[in-house]
């Protein structure tokens, strides 16, 4: 690859206290953290979507590969599609071995973000609990459990008396109307700071050489002869011979551009977000049956997500469907919450996939690589996603951790089935 635009790294500011007060006291302004470019006429990749997935995948491949003419654009901005709207759950507890080793390298990358940043991402590992009100939720939490350990997951079924000691303000007494038959709890489960992690793996990728370019929309993408030859963008026309489809809302409609059909189909996922209150919800809880998931912010705030909107849509306006469906679930969880007034609503669009797994690497179209189809797991799944198609970018060969997601598994019915790994059902 040539290094096209010349060496463009550059040494970013130390966060650090000492340089907060030296700045302060200094009354020295604090450089961008990412800078803007005009659109070169070529780059050695092009990275669709500046959200978790696109950038990590630049920051991996100018840090692990030295490939550092790449440009990611974006219609819109840093991190304002799923990676901006998601609940920030963090965890790898998922039923199929392929799963499970995928997210826990996500969980590893994750762990030590910040130091490898220089971003405070604010990872919590406060625990991850999913309720099980039934006898075959039970099953398949223990299902889970099995597979996560012998994965090497920390994960395990657990009754209500333990749920009960990690998360107090559950009713746990047999009288709830859905009454807490036990849980799978998952120890290194948490919450992260989303935004951060895009503003993080931006900056870092901005560190060393990448261009990021926002309010760039791809308009179209030049095929020939089976090959890429380029992007057009509303910002002008770009030659490359790899363009890496990495949106998710529009992953379809991306690689439609290329001529690449997706079995993909869109819906909108909503959440919710209280006033904060004094911390008293330490872990994330989740319940499948009554589709709807809680965790508490360091703020206070408590942030509440259920399933996908049952309609295929590219609306991302909250209805109050949700917030009525959404607050009698975690009422009949938690009754103690009920004069919690909620702030905002929200909504994000979800790529969902027959068999609920993520489709990574190559398409028919030679360069025309996709990280697609991240149905309700897109955010946890964004520095391993990154890590690994850099790889397969700087190699040209398939990495064995991702070989199971590829495109040609639907032809091949060689599904990876991790709907009973989702959060809540759909
Ligand atoms: O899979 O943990 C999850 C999740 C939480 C919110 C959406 N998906």
């Amino acid at each position: 690859m040539s290094g096209h635009h010349g060496p463009t790294r550059r040494r970013t500011a130390r966060y650090s206290a000492f340089s907060v007060a030296r700045r302060g006291f200094g009354g020295r302004e604090w450089p961008r953290a990412w800078r803007r470019h005009d659109l070169a006429p070529r780059y050695d990749v092009v990275i669709v979507g500046a959200g978790v997935h696109g950038l990590a995948a630049a920051y991996y491949l100018a840090a692990n590969h030295g490939i550092t003419d790449v440009a990611v654009l974006d219609k819109g901005y840093v991190g304002g599609g799923g990676s901006g709207r998601n609940t920030a759950i963090v965890r790898s507890n998922y039923l199929t071995p392929e799963g499970v080793r995928f997210y826990d390298r996500s969980v590893k990358l994750y762990e030590r973000l910040a130091v490898e940043l220089n971003y405070n991402v604010m990872f919590s590992q406060r625990g991850h609990l999913t309720l099980a009100h039934n006898d075959a939720s039970l099953r398949t939490m223990a299902w889970r459990a099995e597979v996560n350990t012998l994965q090497g997951v920390a994960s395990s079924v657990i009754g209500p008396r333990d749920v009960k000691k990690l998360a107090p303000a559950l009713d746990v007494s047999p009288g709830a109307r859905y009454p807490i038959l036990g849980a799978l709890y998952h120890p290194p489960g948490g919450i992260i700071r989303h935004d951060a992690v895009n503003w993080g793996y931006a900056r870092g990728a901005d560190a060393l050489g990448v261009q990021i370019h926002q309010d760039a929309e791809v308009l179209g993408i030049d095929v020939d002869h089976g090959r890429v030859r380029g992007v057009r963008t509303s910002r002008g026309d770009v030659s490359t011979p790899v363009v890496l489809n990495a949106t998710a809302g529009w992953s379809s409609l991306v690689s439609a551009l290329a001529g690449v059909k997706l079995p993909i189909v869109t819906h909108p996922l909503q959440a919710a977000v209280t006033e904060p209150v004094k911390v008293f919800l330490r872990t994330v809880v989740v319940s499948g049956s009554l589709h709807v998931y809680v965790s508490q912010t360091d703020r206070g705030e408590l942030v509440f997500g259920a399933s996908v909107d049952p309609y295929p849509s590219y609306s991302t306006r909250g209805s109050l469907e949700f917030v009525e469906e959404v607050a009698a679930h975690v009422l009949e969880l938690m009754p103690g919450v009920g004069r919690l007034r909620l702030l905002r609503q929200w909504a994000g669009l979800c790529d969902m996939t027959p068999d609920y797994s993520p489709i990574m690497g190559f398409t028919p179209v030679d360069g025309f690589l996709v990280d697609v189809g991240w149905g309700t797991y897109g955010f946890k799944a964004g520095p391993v996603s990154g890590e690994q198609m850099a790889e397969l970018v700087a190699t040209g060969k398939t990495p064995e951790l991702i070989s199971a997601f590829s495109l040609s598994r639907f032809d091949a019915g060689t599904l990876v089935g991790e709907k009973g790994a989702a959060s809540v059902g759909h």
